[in-house]
């Protein structure tokens, strides 16, 4: 057990009942009071007046008995790991070092797309106005008016009897020109302990924030339900109430009622993807959902890719990928996010924002992906995995791996046998593991310039008629494909079942404004670079007409990615389709593969299937995106129409 205050405050505590006791009854000189909340941790001098004054606006607002300012520290980590373990919400995995269980509500597991709402003063500033009659998919509008009355009717009060956490933290490495300062207020231990893994936090950034005073604005609770009960209850939330609000114009964020990372780490797809595109497009900068790898070939030449598919589709097997090619080295800067801005000689250069890996744990093993494996026994908090009475975890794809004898809990808690009719682990359980431990973690991933990006790769889902690999004929036709980007559905929002569900840019649960202008964005990018990346797009799921899988996948892509350095050093190993430039025959390296692929059914282009894309799309842009569709991917699309009916 941790060391706890040097009043052995925390460590005589059995509940945080006990602890508010305890504290009223403390000797009032020792702790600073905060609009009447007692400072247990931390100095309220710390704080900047501008920080301090949204804490006391909360305070004010949420009531919280308690206000922890957080300073990052192993000694609060393991205070912190006590309190969750004390009420419940974690548990310890004694098979691996420093790891811990959490199990949610069962009604909180997932991103509530539905719930998520951009709140400005005109709807059409957030989303394109979709045609009449048809409901919109890019997004969730809110007035600012409907959204202070959403806060109130919430917040009021919801921290009685809590302690208030101030998180400062930092998006990117602290040192970083392209990083940003965040404060999230949250009154989850969880979270805490979760954005001290996914972010640069603690005493460093309210450092930093002395210099520059700025910040985005983090509300988070948990929420109290409707009936009032939350005293103990180990994984508090409020399903029915949940809502995720966020104001672009004062860098602002609001989330109530769920503690399901994706809703309550607000560093990460509220901050570093909606509020962050918007301060992109401010910027003149792109905020985007992708992974960021290093990859060396056998001359020791290296380049660094970014790409962007829908969530649990393979970003992090691909950040972590182990090439099968002989010779090739893939190094890992970042798994979900990059922030990526031109430098005055017109070359991107993209930072990872985050500092850890909250990855899908079901599908990952030793076979599909070693290096996560590698990465994750250690100082990880898993949530919703299923446990082992070795004191391990398990999820599906981890049947090799658990030694004969050993009984299986699931992720609610019951006896678990592989004749079980539900899965053991919940379907977007996760694993929040810190960065620097991935073993082949990049040398540069906290480069405070970035690194320089040479390539973007768009992909999805795609079961039949998408190629394994396409380059885009130029710029603007790279965006037409980002924007035309189509997955299956996954888990890891609250979609049912295998509907193929348009997702542009991989971005459509996460823009911070509207889709059309964001199109326009990324069409401008043009302008600030005569070296621009070249786009693909790349797509490792098509299926034979027997329904298996035509390409290996994990390590083979490697062979995938070779053909893209090739395209980068401008090799002649490409050939015009109507879609964009394919490889030639052979112009893919399948020496050594161990099984055959048949690389006609692989890329095979049917003309039928590409008229009804071009259909989709259209019917798509004209539905959702109308009038704010720019010119320049109108015409963009109408040249790939006329190439493809020409096929
Ligand atoms: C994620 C997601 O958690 O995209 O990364 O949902
Ligand atoms: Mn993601």
């Amino acid at each position: 057990m941790p060391e706890f205050d040097e009043h052995g405050f925390y460590s005589s505590y059995s509940t945080e009942a006990a602890r508010a006791v305890k504290y009223r009854n403390h000797n009032a000189g020792l702790f600073q009071q905060l609009r009447g909340a007692a400072v247990v941790n931390g100095q309220v001098s710390d704080l900047t007046p501008k920080v301090r004054a949204y804490v006391e606006e909360n305070i004010d607002l949420c009531h919280p008995d308690r206000v922890h300012i957080c300073d990052g520290s192993e000694r609060e980590n393991g205070y912190l790991i006590q309190l969750m373990q004390q009420q419940g919400t974690i548990m310890p995995l004694p098979k691996y070092q420093n790891c811990w269980l959490a199990r949610t509500n069962p009604a909180d597991t997932a991103r509530v797309e539905s719930k998520t709402f951009i709140c400005t003063e005109e709807r059409s500033e957030t989303i394109p106005t979709p045609k009449e009659g048809i409901k919109g998919t890019l997004g969730n509008w809110m007035s600012p008016k409907k959204m202070d009355e959403a806060i109130k009717e919430r917040f009021t009060g919801c921290m009685r009897g809590r302690t208030m956490y101030v998180v400062p933290f930092s998006m990117g490495p602290i040192v970083s020109p392209l990083s940003k300062i965040g404060i999230e207020l949250t009154d989850s231990p969880y979270v805490v302990a979760s954005m001290r893994i996914m972010t640069r936090m603690g005493e460093a950034v309210l450092n930093k924030l002395q210099e520059t005073d700025e910040f985005v604005k983090c509300l988070h609770s948990v929420g109290v339900p409707a009936n009032g009960f939350i005293e103990m209850a180990s994984w508090p939330c409020d399903p029915e109430r949940t809502i995720i609000l966020h104001k672009p114009k004062n860098n602002e964020i609001v989330s109530y009622g769920s503690g399901y990372g994706g809703n309550s780490l607000l560093g990460k797809k509220c901050f570093a993807l909606r509020i962050g595109s918007t301060i992109a497009k401010r910027e003149g900068w792109l905020a985007e959902h992708m992974l960021i790898l290093g990859i060396t070939n056998p001359k020791g030449e290296k380049r660094y890719i970014a790409a962007a598919f829908p969530s649990a589709c393979g970003k992090t097997n691909l950040a972590m990928m182990t090439p099968s090619l002989p010779g090739y080295k893939v190094e890992c800067v970042g798994d979900d996010i990059a922030w990526m801005r031109f430098d005055k000689n017109g070359v991107l250069r993209a930072i990872n924002p985050e500092n850890g890996f909250f990855g899908v744990a079901p599908g990952t093993s030793t076979k599909s992906n070693p290096i996560a494996m590698s990465t994750i026994f250690k100082n990880t908090l898993f949530t919703n995995v299923a446990s082992t009475s070795d004191g391990g975890v398990f999820w599906e794809g981890m049947e090799d791996e658990i030694q004969p004898g050993v009984t299986v809990t699931d992720w609610r808690g019951q006896r678990w046998t592989k004749d079980s009719k539900s899965p053991a682990a919940h379907p977007n359980s996760r694993f929040c593991t810190p960065a620097s431990q991935c073993p082949i973690i990049d040398p540069q991933w906290e480069a405070p310039e970035g690194v320089p990006i040479s390539a973007i790769l768009f992909g999805g889902r795609r079961p039949t008629g998408v190629p394994l690999v396409y380059e885009a004929r130029d710029w603007k036709h790279g965006v037409l494909i980002g924007a035309a980007m189509r997955s299956e559905a996954t888990a890891a929002a609250e979609h049912k079942g295998k509907i193929i569900m348009h997702d542009p840019f991989a971005m459509r649960p996460f823009f911070g404004y509207n889709f059309g202008h964001y199109l326009q964005h990324w069409l401008s990018m043009s302008n600030k670079s005569s070296n621009l990346p070249k786009i693909f797009h790349v797509n490792w799921f098509r299926k034979s007409s027997e329904g298996k899988f035509l390409w290996p996948g994990f390590g083979e892509n490697a062979r995938v990615l070779d053909w893209i350095l090739k395209r980068l050093d401008n090799e002649d190993c490409a050939e015009e389709t109507p879609i964009g430039l394919v490889p030639k025959r052979g112009g893919i390296n399948l020496e050594g593969l161990s099984e055959k692929v048949d690389m006609q059914q692989l890329f095979g282009l049917s003309k039928n299937f590409w008229l009804e894309e071009v259909f989709a799309i259209e019917k798509y842009f004209k539905e959702q995106v109308g009038q704010d569709l720019p010119e320049d991917l109108v015409r963009e699309l109408s040249g790939l129409k006329k190439r493809v009916e020409a096929m």
